[in-house]
Formats: C-alpha cells, sequence, structure tokens
C-alpha cells in the first residue's frame, strides 16, 4: 500500500511571527505590511495554514500584553484570512477571541489551556505541551521518561477538549519547550508514541536550537537560519512516522520534501 493511499498529504503550517525578538526572523514581518505579504507568500508556496504570532515564546522570552499581540497580529489575521487557513499563536483568551472574530479558524496554544476558548468559538485547537514557562523553561528541564510523560500530558488534554466540545483536536510534543536536546532527540524519535493516541499530531521542530546543536560542526553551531536541512529531515521523520502537519518557517522546501512521500509512486517515477 502506497502512504499516499494509507492517509491524506500531511498538511504544511507557516510561522508568520509578527513581533520583534523571535528566536529566527526576528523583526522580519514585524510591520504588517511584509507580514501580509510573506503569508500570501507562504501561501503560495502551498502552506495550508499560517499561524500568525504576536507573541515570542522563545526561551526567556517576556510575556507581551493581550492588546499589544492584538495590536500586532489583528490586521495581519485580518487579511490573510480572505486567502488561506489562518492559526493564531497564543496563550491568551482575549487575543484568541480577537483573532477568531478576524478570521482565525485554528487556535495554536502552547500553553495547552484554551480548549473552552476553541469549544465555545467552534474553532480548532493545538494542545502544545510545555514544561514551564518561557521565561524559566531551559533553566533545568527534568523527566523520568520525557517521551511517556508528554504522551499521557497530551492524552489528557485531548479528553478534556473532548468533554468541552471542541470540533478539531490537534496534539504537539512542545519540541523546545522545557526540553533538553537529549529530550527533544528522544520525542522526534519517539513521535509514533503521540502519534498512537489516535488524535491528528502537529510537530514544530523548525530552525530549532537543538538542530544547531546536533550539526555543529567543529565547534561551530549553525545559527537558526543555517537549520533547514535538519529542519526538513525532522519533518520528513515526523511525517513518515505517523503526523498530520509540521510547522516550518521554509515552506517551500518542505512542500517539495513531503511530496516525495505523498506523491502517488506512478506520478512520481512518470
Ligand atoms: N514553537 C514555537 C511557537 N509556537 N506552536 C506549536 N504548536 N508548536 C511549536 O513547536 C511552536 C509553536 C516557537 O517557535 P517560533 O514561533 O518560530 O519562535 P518564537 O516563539 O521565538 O516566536
Amino acid at each position: 500500500m502506497r502512504v499516499s493511499e494509507a492517509s491524506k498529504r500531511a498538511l504544511v503550517m507557516g510561522i508568520l511571527n509578527v513581533t520583534p525578538d523571535s528566536f529566527s526572523d526576528a523583526g522580519r514581518w514585524s510591520d504588517a505590511t511584509s507580514a501580509i505579504d510573506h503569508g500570501l507568500e507562504m501561501a503560495a508556496e502551498g502552506a495550508d495554514i499560517v499561524d500568525v504570532g504576536g507573541e515570542s515564546t522563545r526561551p526567556g522570552a517576556e510575556p507581551v500584553p493581550a492588546e499589544e499581540q492584538i495590536r500586532r497580529a489583528l490586521p495581519v489575521v485580518e487579511a490573510l484570512a480572505r486567502e488561506v487557513r489562518v492559526s493564531i499563536d497564543t496563550r491568551s483568551a482575549d487575543v484568541a477571541r480577537a483573532a477568531i472574530a478576524a478570521g482565525a479558524t485554528l487556535v495554536n496554544d502552547v500553553s495547552a489551556s484554551l480548549a473552552a476558548v476553541a469549544a465555545a468559538e467552534g474553532v480548532g485547537w493545538v494542545a502544545m505541551h510545555m514544561q514551564g514557562e518561557p521565561q524559566t523553561m531551559q533553566n533545568a528541564p527534568r523527566y523520568d521518561d520525557v517521551v511517556s510523560e508528554v504522551v499521557s500530558f497530551l492524552g489528557d488534554r485531548a479528553e478534556r477538549a473532548d468533554t468541552a466540545g471542541v470540533k478539531e483536536v490537534w496534539l504537539d510534543p512542545g519540541i523546545g519547550f522545557g526540553k533538553t536536546t537529549e529530550h527533544n532527540l528522544a520525542l522526534v524519535r519517539g513521535i509514533g508514541e503521540v502519534v498512537s493516541l489516535g488524535r491528528p499530531v502537529v510537530v514544530g521542530t523548525s530552525r530549532k536550537g537543538f538542530l544547531g546543536v546536533v550539526t555543529a560542526r567543529g565547534g561551530d553551531t549553525p545559527g537558526p537560519e543555517d537549520r533547514l536541512e535538519g529542519s526538513i529531515a525532522t519533518a520528513v521523520w515526523s511525517v513518515l512516522r505517523g503526523a498530520r502537519m509540521v510547522r516550518v518557517h521554509d515552506v517551500a522546501p518542505t512542500v517539495q520534501a513531503l511530496r516525495l512521500i505523498d506523491e502517488p509512486v506512478e506520478e512520481a517515477v512518470a
């Protein structure tokens, strides 16, 4: 059986940080016009969803007040939602509601705490695992067994989302959120265990620090913009293990790489 027959094509979520301080692309899309252009560009490259965020959650980041997140993200959500599915990357119920009113149909929630908002608004919800809070999460992440602890947390959130009445639930292991390089590698390698929960899984490894650590040669750790190979390798790996969506900065090369998995065999060799 071909992979493409076993399941529909995996989705690509393009990252659009309308922030001055994200760990990659910091400030690049922080005015609405350039952000909208970049969102449209990612849609044209094949992004199924554009994930708009007005708050960086990189290690050490300060929380951004809801009003400021709304000021940054809303015009972008409004413009893009006419052209492509938009998710709002936020931990704030107020920001989520404002973005939904502007056209977002998915709440990408790194705090896994907004199920009730998604249920009440009738939109989808991404529940992501994080240990601690962005400001301090990388100080001393600790697990007895990272994969089983993350799986158990996500299974619990999925059940709560069902009870709350969320119509579309995605689970995300939260790569880089309160995790060492070893924890991140264990989760990527063990992504099939998250998939075994029977829910659609989204994975966000794109340009993250552990890829730099693993691919470093002779002490040179590649910066975020030089982590494309690791980003693509882990996206392809995750989809082959059953993930249904990858969250990425580099949409065009990811879409191209995933075609190798999803293209029907006879078309691929024609
Ligand atoms: N990672 C980041 C932000 N949001 N959402 C999901 N579902 N999964 C992730 O892995 C994830 C996420 C962090 O990456 P990024 O948005 O690129 O950076 P920053 O938080 O610095 O803006």
